[in-house]
């Protein structure tokens, strides 16, 4: 499968690939979102339907839940599973912690709450996302529609006191209208360039009225499996 792809698709896929070693038959397994997760539920369907892997999968997002059916994988949801295994989902950064920024593909909220309700949560991610510090990557929080554009303000407010670098938000559009999530909200990214303590501003962002969640995963990752463009992967 992997011959013919670009360096970027090999490392996805080596990524992709090397954490289907983590499933074990039977498992109840999260199902990330993004272009490196769907690698990994293509590799997970060829699984299931080859060697007769049984497993359950709760996906991320609507869009992870049509290409899991798709390669034939049992699709429940997570109030249906109430707990998970394992999951495996990409990431837009991880730093040396293994703490993440996520949310680049808009399904933050629903990553965070399945990745929060499994034992183990692997991510899967090519050497391009890995970071020394948090923040270059614009940081997605999700917000209610209701009076969103007080709840920019607010965090703008916020950002002035905290160890950040830049300041800006941008309501996150589709064509000309705001982006709107699974669950009916909209995305402001911040374009902080450079976060001191992604802990506390993690902490502080979803105190203010109107944000749903934020998306940095402070220990919630437990392994991240590497890909490289010449297809080798390394695990930390
Ligand atoms: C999802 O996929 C998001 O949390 C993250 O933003 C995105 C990464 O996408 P890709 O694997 O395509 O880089 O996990």
């Amino acid at each position: 499968m992997s011959a013919d792809l670009s360096p970027i698709d090999k490392a996805k896929f080596a990524a992709a690939r090397r954490a289907t070693d983590y499933v074990e038959d039977g498992m109840r397994v999260g199902l990330g979102t993004g272009s490196t997760a769907a690698w990994l539920v293509k590799c997970l369907g060829e699984m299931v339907r080859e060697d007769g892997l049984r497993l359950t999968g709760v996906p991320t997002s609507s869009r992870t839940a049509a290409l899991a059916r798709e390669v034939g994988i049992k699709v429940v949801s997570l109030d249906e599973a109430r707990w998970l295994d394992l999951t495996i989902d990409g990431a837009d950064e991880y730093d040396s912690n293994l703490n993440l920024i996520k949310g680049g593909g808009g399904a933050l909220l629903q990553e965070k709450i399945v990745a929060t309700a499994s034992d183990q949560m692997v991510v899967i991610a090519d050497i391009s996302k890995q970071v020394d510090t948090l923040g270059a990557f614009p940081l997605p929080v999700e917000v209610i529609p209701f009076g969103w554009q007080t709840t920019k303000v607010l965090i703008e407010e916020t950002l002035i006191g905290l160890d950040v670098l830049g300041r800006d938000t941008s309501l996150r559009l589709n064509g000309e209208r705001p982006y709107v999530t699974d669950e009916g909200n909209y995305i402001l990214d911040l374009h902080l360039n450079r976060i001191g303590n992604a802990r506390q501003l993690s902490l502080v962002l979803n105190q203010i009225p109107g944000v749903v969640e934020n998306g940095l995963f402070i220990d919630v990752c437990d392994a991240v499996v590497i890909g490289y463009g010449d297809g080798r992967v390394e695990v930390r």
